[in-house]
C-alpha cells in the first residue's frame, strides 16, 4: 500500500460539490482509504491573474495502487468532472485539478509523472490546505510546516464546513 497526497483545485461550477463527489470518486476507484482532509480554502488565482478565485483542498489516502496508475485515473476522474483539457489553457479555469502531490518518498522524474509534485513549494494554495493535514511531512527533505514559511498566505480565506 502506498501513502500519497493529493491536491484538488477548481475555480469554474460548484467546485466544493465537485470536491465531496471527486473524493468519494477517488476512493472508490483507487481502492483507497481516505486518511485525512483539508478544509476548503478560497485562494486567489495564481500564474493566469485574470481569473475567478480557486477553491483549493488537499487529500491524505492509502491506495494499493503505483504512482502511474494513480495518475492515469485521477485524469479519469477530472474528466467525468468535466475538465476539457483539449480547450484550457496553462493555469486557466477549470472545474476540477487533481494533482499528485506525493507518494511515498517516491523520487520519478518522467515527463508524464514528476514527483514529488515540480511547483510544489511555489504554491501557498497547496501549501496551506497540506499543512493542515501533513504539517510534519518532509517532502524533498523539508517539512511542509517550513515551506509555508517561504510563500505568501495572502488572500487565502479558509472557507466554513458545508451544512
Ligand atoms: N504531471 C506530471 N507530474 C504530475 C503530478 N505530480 N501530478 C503531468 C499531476 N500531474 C502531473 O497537468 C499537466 C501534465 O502534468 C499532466 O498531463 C500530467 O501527466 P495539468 O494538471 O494539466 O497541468 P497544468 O494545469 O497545465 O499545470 P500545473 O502546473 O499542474 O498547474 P495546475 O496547478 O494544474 O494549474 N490558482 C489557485 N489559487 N489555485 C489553483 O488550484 N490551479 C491552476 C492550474 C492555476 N492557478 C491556480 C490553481
Ligand atoms: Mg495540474
Amino acid at each position: 500500500m502506498g501513502n500519497a497526497l493529493i491536491a484538488l483545485g477548481g475555480n469554474v461550477g460548484d467546485v466544493r460539490a465537485t470536491f465531496e463527489k471527486a473524493i468519494s470518486n477517488i476512493c472508490g476507484m483507487t481502492q483507497a482509504a481516505l486518511l485525512a482532509r483539508s478544509s476548503d480554502y478560497a485562494t486567489p488565482p495564481w500564474g493566469e491573474r485574470d481569473q475567478d478565485r480557486f477553491i483549493n483542498a488537499c487529500i491524505e489516502i492509502e491506495t494499493s495502487l503505483d504512482p502511474h496508475a494513480l495518475l492515469f485515473t485521477l485524469h479519469k476522474i477530472e474528466k467525468k468532472f468535466g475538465r476539457d483539457r483539449a480547450r484550457e489553457q496553462r493555469w486557466g479555469p477549470r472545474t476540477l485539478d487533481l494533482d499528485l502531490i506525493a507518494y511515498d518518498d517516491a523520487s520519478i522524474n518522467q515527463s508524464d509523472l514528476t514527483l514529488p509534485h515540480p511547483r510544489l513549494f511555489e504554491r501557498a494554495f497547496v501549501l496551506v490546505p497540506l499543512a493542515e493535514i501533513a504539517a510534519d511531512r518532509v517532502i524533498s527533505g523539508r517539512t511542509v510546516r517550513d515551506a509555508l514559511k517561504d510563500v505568501s498566505s495572502d488572500g487565502i480565506e479558509k472557507l466554513p464546513e458545508r451544512g
